[in-house]
């Protein structure tokens, strides 16, 4: 990825090849277990895949989590028929999955959605919209999280819908600051009929499906952002090895030395966090959801501090889109915003604490 994420970024492509590319290396479901077809890897491993992936293209990898949280969550609460139909064909990736919580009404306060799924028969006919859909418009599978009973959390189921849905449609590709090379679209439900079957998991309960698959995803984008700054870190190091100003080449200036130290320790304790947060989820330990909020809080706001520091290094450069550091701040800036806010994660944290 890493030779072609500018001029992604600058098309605004989706490489929807590339990305099903890797699923011939096992990458559609890394997280699911082996009995389902999956890769079968713990959380730990994953997420070292996934800062890997990151410092070749933070955006495309970032889609990648999204299809594979998608994937683990049916892996997980489905029924044995959708076991057998619908995974294996996100784990080859010969379909694509989006996953869809916001709305324009409610982001943070996601219990408050109102997408309804009215009961017909056999049949849902769900009328609404969600916001933000990553990868909408162009994938194929869409888990929806919609009102089926009562207000709050406990009213909330989650449904299956095929793109090809009767009554589905998008809005257009939003303009971003970063992560130009995924479509991020509104997604409109209309008098959209779905089987009763397509649910995933009990009825009142897709909330906690959506946030039991959010951990995972907390880290994963958690992830990705430690593979941009990674990647950031190398490259202004570099920089400061060839680039010269007042006799001497940048590296040999103190000021810069201890601000390169100290990106390495924000490196290093992300990452830290990160594969404890984990370790924990792996362990399914009753932390896990604290310690994914404490890793995406720290990491996301760290390594974009690191991007953007680096970016400082390069001086004017760092400016120029011809060179990638600026896009790799833009890219990460968003982990600090999507899968739950930081804001959010402090008040997850918080009420663990308290
Ligand atoms: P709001 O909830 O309106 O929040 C606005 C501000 O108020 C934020 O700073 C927030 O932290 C703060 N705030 C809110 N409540 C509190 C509080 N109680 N205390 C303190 N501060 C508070 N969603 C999906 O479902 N699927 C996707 O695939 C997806 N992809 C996305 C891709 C992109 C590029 C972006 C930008 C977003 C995506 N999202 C997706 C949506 C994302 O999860 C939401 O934008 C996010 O959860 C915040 O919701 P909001 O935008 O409605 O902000
Ligand atoms: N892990 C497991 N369970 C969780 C959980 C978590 N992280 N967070 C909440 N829950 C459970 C909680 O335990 C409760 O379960 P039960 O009633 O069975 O005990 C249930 O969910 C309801 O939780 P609350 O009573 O805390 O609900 P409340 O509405 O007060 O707060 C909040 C929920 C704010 C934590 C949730 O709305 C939230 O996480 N908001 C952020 C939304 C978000 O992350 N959106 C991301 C969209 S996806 C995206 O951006 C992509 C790019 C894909």
């Amino acid at each position: 990825m890493e030779p072609h994420m500018q001029e992604w970024d600058k098309k605004e492509f989706f490489p929807i090849d590339v990305i099903k590319k890797t699923a011939t290396l096992g990458f559609g479901g890394l997280y699911i277990k082996e009995e389902f077809g999956g890769t079968g890897l713990s959380r730990l491993a994953t997420s070292v895949v996934f800062e890997a992936l990151s410092t070749g293209c933070v955006t495309t990898t970032a889609f990648i989590t999204i299809h594979n949280m998608v994937a683990w969550m049916i892996s997980t609460y489905g029924t044995d028929e959708q076991k057998q139909t619908v995974v294996p064909q996100l784990i080859a990736m010969d379909k694509l999955a989006s996953y869809c919580l916001t709305e324009p009404g409610s982001g943070s306060d996601a219990a408050a959605l109102i997408t309804s799924a009215k009961k017909v028969g056999d049949q849902y006919i769900l009328n609404g919209s969600k916001a933000f859909i990553s990868g909408a418009g162009t994938t194929d599978v869409y888990l929806v999280m919609v009102r089926t009973g009562e207000p709050g959390p406990k009213g909330i189921s989650a449904v299956l819908i095929d793109k090809d849905t009767p009554g589905l449609s998008f809005g257009k590709s939003e303009s971003k600051l970063g992560w130009k090379n995924q479509p991020t679209c509104v997604v409109n439900f209309e008098d959209c009929a779905i089987p009763v079957s397509n649910r995933i998991g009990p009825e009142g309960f897709g909330f906690n499906i959506a946030m039991a698959g959010l951990n995972g995803g907390r880290i994963n984008i958690s992830s990705t952002s430690l593979g941009g700054a990674q990647k950031s870190f190398e490259l202004a190091r570099d920089h400061l090895g060839v680039r010269k100003a007042f006799g001497k080449t940048l590296n040999q200036n103190q000021y810069l030395q201890f601000k390169m130290a100290e990106m390495a320790t924000q490196i290093v304790s992300s990452r830290l966090m990160v594969r404890e947060a984990a370790r924990a989820l792996d362990n399914q330990l009753p932390s896990a959801p604290a310690l994914c909020a404490m890793a995406k809080l720290h990491a996301t706001d760290n390594c974009f501090d690191v991007c953007n520091s680096a970016l400082q290094m390069f001086g004017g450069y760092g400016y120029l889109n011809d060179y990638p550091v600026q896009q790799f701040v833009r890219d990460v800036r968003v982990n600090q915003i999507l899968e739950g806010t930081n804001e959010i994660m402090r008040l997850l944290i918080a009420r663990n604490t308290l």
